[in-house]
This record gives C-alpha cells, sequence and structure tokens, in this order.
C-alpha cells in the first residue's frame, strides 16, 4: 500500500522528492486557497510561474496576470493573491498567469512528480477522496515561507493525513506525517484560535487581510482538484465532466 510523506518547506523537499508520487502543493495562506477559489468561480486554467519577470512576458503577450510578493499585489498587474480576487464574473472561461512569493516556487520545484495537485482547506475532501482512489505514494508538499516552516500549511497536511489515515487506503505514515496529524489534532476544533500567533497570519493582518485568513480556513466551500498539466493548472474535476 502507498505511503504519506510531508514535507515541512521547500527546502526540505528534495530529501522526500519521488517522480512516483503524487505532490500536493499547500499554502493555505494564501495561494493555494485563491487558486481553488478561482476554478470555483470558472477560472478556465492557470499558469504558474516563479519569477515576476515570466510574469511580465505574459503580461505584453496580453495574458490576465496574478503577481503578489510580501502579500501586496506587485505594482502593474491585474491581480493578486487574495480568494476575493477571484469571485467575479469576468475571471470566467479566463487563463491566468500567476506568481506568489512561495507559492509558485513549490508547484515548480514539484513538477518533475508523477502529478502535482493544489490543495487548501477549500477542496480538502474531493482532494482526498481522489487521492484514495489513485494507489500511489503521497508527498504533502508545505509551501512555508521564504524555505521555512510555517503553521497553518503544516496544519493542512495533518488534515489530509487524517483522511488518508481513515480510508483505509495508505498504510504507511512517515514521522513527518505523524506530527502532522497530531498538530490538526490540537488544532481542528477552533483553527482560526490555534493560528492566532502564526507569522504569516499577523503579516497578512498587518495588510488588513482578516477576510482573506477566514476565507482561507473554510473547509470544502470550493470542491475543485487543480491539477498541473504541460505547465497549465486545470480543474480535473471540470475536464472529466466534459462530454
Ligand atoms: O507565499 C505565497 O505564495 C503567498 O501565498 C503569500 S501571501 O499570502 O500572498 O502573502
Amino acid at each position: 500500500m502507498p505511503q504519506v510523506e510531508v514535507s515541512f518547506s521547500p527546502d526540505l523537499y528534495p530529501f522526500y522528492e519521488n517522480e512516483e508520487a503524487i505532490v500536493v502543493v499547500i499554502d493555505i495562506f494564501r495561494a493555494t486557497s485563491a487558486m481553488c477559489a478561482a476554478f470555483q468561480n470558472g477560472v478556465k486554467e492557470m499558469i504558474p510561474v516563479r519569477r515576476i519577470e515570466d510574469a511580465l512576458d505574459y503580461k505584453k503577450k496580453g495574458y490576465v496576470v496574478a503577481a503578489e510578493r510580501k502579500g501586496e499585489v506587485v505594482e502593474g498587474f491585474q491581480l493578486g493573491n487574495s480568494p476575493f480576487h477571484y469571485m467575479n464574473d469576468w475571471v470566467k472561461d479566463k487563463t491566468i498567469v500567476i506568481t506568489t512569493t512561495n507559492g509558485t516556487r513549490a508547484i515548480s520545484m514539484a513538477k518533475r512528480a508523477h502529478e502535482v495537485v493544489v490543495g487548501s482547506f477549500l477542496n480538502a475532501s474531493v482532494l482526498a477522496d481522489w487521492l484514495c482512489e489513485q494507489n500511489r505514494d503521497v508527498v504533502l508538499l508545505c509551501a512555508g515561507w521564504r524555505g521555512r516552516f510555517n503553521m497553518e500549511d503544516s496544519l493542512f497536511a495533518g488534515c489530509m493525513v487524517e483522511k488518508l489515515a481513515e480510508s483505509g487506503n495508505f498504510d504507511e505514515f512517515s514521522d513527518s506525517a505523524h506530527v502532522a496529524r497530531q498538530m490538526f489534532e490540537m488544532g481542528k476544533s477552533d483553527m482560526n484560535k490555534y493560528l492566532i500567533d502564526s507569522s504569516h497570519r499577523r503579516r497578512l493582518n498587518g495588510l488588513n487581510l482578516e477576510e482573506d485568513i477566514k476565507y482561507c480556513l473554510q473547509m470544502d466551500v470550493a470542491p475543485v482538484l487543480p491539477v498541473l498539466q504541460n505547465g497549465r493548472l486545470i480543474d480535473l474535476l471540470k475536464e472529466e465532466l466534459l462530454p
């Protein structure tokens, strides 16, 4: 039976890299939550890029481009990293290029894996159900903050470990998975309270983004499955429904 590991930071990822595994990229505040919100609101595909320069090249070609650094929209770009930026009709059926501080870096690091999928509390159950059907090793990759551990991504990793363990489809859980699950056990009854002192939360609060935080901590409000195919994220659930 397949195994589950947690990479608590992208800088640890080389130790967990496994080309046969599915990698779940996690950036709860806010990149992967914003991506799920975008697909839930009808975005057709998203092209994650690592550098602002790459984003600028796409912008020159006429693409809609989202760019975030230090929690703020980068000057000269239309969109940033707030889930609320994607909650309007004009994003429907659009291709959106996106670069963020940590989230798109983690996606880019994982691209050699068998499959790369975006995870957040917003799509937790759909994601867990899909992972259970795949019968493959899973690496939960926390985007963290500039290479460092963060609480919110690790908490979500624990949520996934709990769901996968309860399914009975996975039998090997590494130490990293056990620790993440213990965090989720401690925090799940009130995640908002558990994360009250987390560093990125304080950073976002300083930018008056408390509403973003509350939104990102909701369970299953965006049941989508953003999967990386040929450098583009598409919603696999929507694709499967197409005739
Ligand atoms: O690091 C990232 O990719 C972002 O999610 C950071 S922020 O929430 O936009 O500050």
